[in-house]
């Protein structure tokens, strides 16, 4: 029976000290650079950031270790293929701060739970491997060997591999991901939940089913060239800054852009390039053409009446709006398409989507008359109920201009951590295909298993029932980055052993099973030395390119280990002498990609092609016009508008990223673009909401949760006026997590719905 010791699960919900501005209308420019060099000389000492900096992104560099926005394949800027929050990512994995010994003998795990995740991040980087026995409340020092002998005994102990779970944050490269789940499949699980479940999974459904790849078509000279770019669902300005550069570029060139946002995003609307003195005197460039405030989850809504719009000038003249011939040859569904286009109310559509119908009108004429259109989208189409159905229908209208698959035109899924989309590629993915398993089975001479095994949600609820004993997470923050954090807290303490592989704290590392580990891993930026000598990681962006990353900083402490080392370490001492030659993979990385390159498809010669500057794209079937689907066929898919409504009274939730932050890492306190300082405990709303609720600027609400009769609540929030759709609300990711339930997932992907939590307020 286990004890579980008395954390605080939640972060402590107080209040920092709140200064509001007005929201910007700018994206970087001057203020960007001044914030990102003030990161870098606070955490890491601005000469030494500044050589560092010097590397990041370049072809003989490391990988900004921020987003998985690609870098230009051609020439690379002399002053830095880098954004201001690529310079907050690095100052903080390469600061100057240490979390060691005399960190865990002066902090008990109780004390630790009480402080901030600001407070706990800026603790600094993990210098040496740290045990936390049963019973205890101080982490201990423990050397590598004891670490590995003591998971290697659990492991060992197990009645059934499924016992075992192991997650993967989207920061883990190619070499360490594909190790990590050969070693996972060899002890005999499919248990490989990732971030990617609760981020783009549904994408990768949504995708699969109708073009046959989970993947976005669109390469980066691509945006260059398109003559309409939509933004749904993303806030590029704050996460993906460079895509304004691409953004830019394709205003240059003549292209529109449309935005589709419950909030006028800074970056979607001025975009002033830092690099570009000149553009630091003009004011920059103004980026949306037009601006479409949907409500929260009026996206399908929206494309079904510009889709019916579309119709209409089509039937008017026909073979001028859809790309007949491509319908024809290409794709299947289109007559019932059709013909629920046809039965659908326009003026239903118009009012879920919250939009007005003179303003559809105008921006569905540019997707009748523009054949290269590129749908770029993110978090507020995938978290959603229906948010593989988002996808699909982003997918219809792209498949009637037939545009896929064409220069300027495509899907393009912006991903969030920076090897997220690699790590599936290496098959980090609780639902491995046959195929994949055929193909390890033969090269490794073994029998791996078939079994799906947990996503991210479905191991909470495992933990939860006791059927867990073991979790292993390489990398992320399990704890914050979850739903229902009370029900993933207490379900997590379940577990007999929780281990850790990190750079820094996080509250992963407090709220744990009976017994925990700590194993301290170097970054992206530093040297990673192994048997043979200096290692390179290779890493895939979110458009395909895979690309080398080669460290260059001093480790945080000589005692840290690379993940590939800790994986392959792992491997040894629980098998013992096996038929995968663990030591030989980790001693040279070359032979893990010889290894990769036999097994997944599209890495022929990977390690002669990585090696040439810039790297290789992979094999994507869409970019050729191939539908790598049951039928063959792109298809077409009939989705319903969501019926969104909430009782009386209440609003409709979603949780965000502010632009000082790294999903659970907080880098600072400010919310600059939105004019929000100083404090994160914040509730945006529409002010004839508040007006309707008696609510003033900076007063104090607490936020109670509701799905199907379940309440949960979150203390002390300040209300702020802000430009957001009516009905509508936004606060910040982690600290409302504990609102989401554990059940509220997407269909199909089971991706947790946070992006639309019917909430309601109280004094
Ligand atoms: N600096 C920085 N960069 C990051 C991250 C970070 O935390 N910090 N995180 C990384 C990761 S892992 C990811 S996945 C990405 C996330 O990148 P984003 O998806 O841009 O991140 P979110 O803050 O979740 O923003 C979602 C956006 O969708 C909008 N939105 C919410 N609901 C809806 C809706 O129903 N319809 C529409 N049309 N819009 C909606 C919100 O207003 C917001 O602008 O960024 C990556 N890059
Ligand atoms: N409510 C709500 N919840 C969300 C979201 C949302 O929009 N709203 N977004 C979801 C999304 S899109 C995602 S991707 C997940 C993110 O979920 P995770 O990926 O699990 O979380 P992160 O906050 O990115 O993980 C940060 C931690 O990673 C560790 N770390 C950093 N660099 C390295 C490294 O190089 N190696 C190792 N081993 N560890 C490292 C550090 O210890 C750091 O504290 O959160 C999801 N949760
Ligand atoms: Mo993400």
């Amino acid at each position: 029976m286990i004890t579980k010791r008395k954390v605080q699960i939640v972060p402590p919900e107080e209040f920092s000290q709140l200064k509001l501005t007005s929201p910007k209308k700018k994206a970087v420019g001057i203020p960007a650079l001044i914030s990102s060099m003030q990161h870098i000389s606070r955490e890491m000492g601005l000469w030494r950031g500044i050589k560092l900096l010097n590397k990041m992104n370049q072809k003989d560099g490391f990988d900004c270790p921020g987003c998985a926005w690609p870098d230009p394949d051609g020439k690379r800027s002399k002053l830095g293929e880098y954004c201001e929050n690529g310079v907050k990512a690095i100052a903080e994995e390469a600061t100057i701060s240490k979390v060691g010994r005399e960190f865990f003998a002066e902090y008990s795990v109780e004390e630790l739970s009480t402080k901030s995740d600001y407070w706990l991040g800026k603790s600094g980087r993990i210098t040496e491997p740290f045990y936390l026995a049963e019973g205890s409340s101080h982490y201990q020092p423990i050397s590598w060997e004891e670490a590995f002998e003591k998971m290697a005994t659990k492991l060992k102990s197990l009645n059934d591999p499924n016992e075992a779970i192991f997650y993967t944050s989207g920061r883990t490269s190619n070499e360490a991901a594909y190790l990590y789940q050969l070693f996972v499949r060899q002890f005999g699980t499919n248990n490989l939940p990732d971030c990617s479940n609760m981020c783009h999974e549904s994408s990768g459904v949504g995708l699969s089913e109708t073009v046959g790849i989970g993947k976005g078509s669109v390469t980066l000279e691509d945006l260059y060239v398109s003559e309409l770019i939509v933004v749904m669902g993303q806030n590029p300005g704050t996460n993906h800054p460079r895509m304004l550069a691409a953004l830019e570029k394709c205003k240059e060139n003549g292209g529109k852009i449309i935005s589709v946002n419950p909030i006028p995003e800074a970056g979607n609307n001025v975009f002033v390039d830092p690099q570009n003195p000149l553009a630091m005197i003009k004011g920059g460039t103004q980026l949306d053409d037009h601006y479409l405030q949907v409500k929260i989850n009026g996206d399908v809504a929206l494309l079904k009446a510009i889709m019916i719009l579309m119709l209409e000038a089509e039937e008017k003249n026909p073979g001028t709006v859809f790309d007949l011939d491509f319908i024809a040859n290409q794709t299947a569904g289109i007559d019932a398409l059709l013909a629920d286009l046809k039965a659908a109310d326009f003026n239903e559509a118009v009012a879920a989507s919250g939009v007005s119908e003179k303003e559809i009108r105008t921006v569905s004429k540019l997707f009748i008359e523009k054949k290269k259109i590129i749908i770029c989208w993110a978090m507020g189409l995938t978290q959603h109920e229906n948010g593989v159905q988002n996808i699909q229908e982003v997918v219809n209208i792209l498949l009637l201009k037939g545009s896929i698959g064409i220069e300027g035109g495509g899907t393009c899924p912006v991903r969030g951590h920076s090897n997220v989309q690699g790590d599936r590629t290496m098959n980090i993915w609780e639902k491995p295909k046959d195929g994949y398993i055929d193909k390890i089975d033969a090269h490794f001479k073994m029998k791996f298993p078939r079994e799906h095994g947990y996503d991210a949600v479905e191991s909470i609820k495992a933990c939860h029932e006791n059927k867990v004993k073991f979790y292993f997470f390489m990398g992320g923050n399990f704890i914050s980055a979850t739903p229902d954090s009370q029900f993933t807290g207490e379900a997590i303490q379940n577990c007999d052993m929780t281990v850790q592989v990190s750079t820094k704290l996080n509250r992963s590392h407090i709220v744990t099973g009976n017994e925990a580990l700590i194993l301290p891993c170097i970054s992206r930026s530093e040297l990673d030395i192994q048997a043979s000598g200096k290692q390179f990681v290779t890493i895939e962006n979110s458009m395909g390119v895979v690309q080398k990353s080669y460290g260059s900083l001093d480790n945080a402490s000589p005692n840290l280990k690379s993940e590939p080392a800790i994986v392959a370490t792992l491997a040894k001492a629980v098998f013992g002498n096996s038929p995968i030659d663990w030591e030989k993979m980790r001693d040279n990385y070359d032979n893990v990609r010889d290894a990769i390159e036999a097994t997944i498809d599209g890495f022929h010669d990977y390690n002669k092609r990585v090696r040439v500057p810039g790297g290789f794209y992979l094999p994507n079937c869409t970019r050729d016009r191939k539908f790598n689907t049951a039928n063959g066929k792109a298809n077409f898919t009939i989705n319903p508008i969501p019926q969104n409504n909430v009782a009386e009274g209440h609003l409709i939730l979603m949780t965000i990223r502010t632009h000082d932050q790294y999903n659970t890492t907080i880098y600072g306190m400010d919310d600059r673009y939105r004019g929000i300082l100083n404090e994160r405990r914040v509730i945006l709303m529409n002010k004839s909401d508040m007006d309707a609720q008696g609510l003033k600027n900076e007063e104090v609400v607490h936020i109670k949760s509701h799905f199907r009769g379940e309440e949960r609540i979150a203390n002390n929030f300040k209300v702020i006026a802000y430009n957001i759709a009516k009905g509508c609300a936004a606060t910040y990711f982690p600290e409302a997590n504990v609102l989401v339930p554990v059940d509220s997932t997407a269909k199909k992907s089971n991706t947790p719905v946070s992006k639309f939590i019917e909430i309601s307020l109280f004094k």
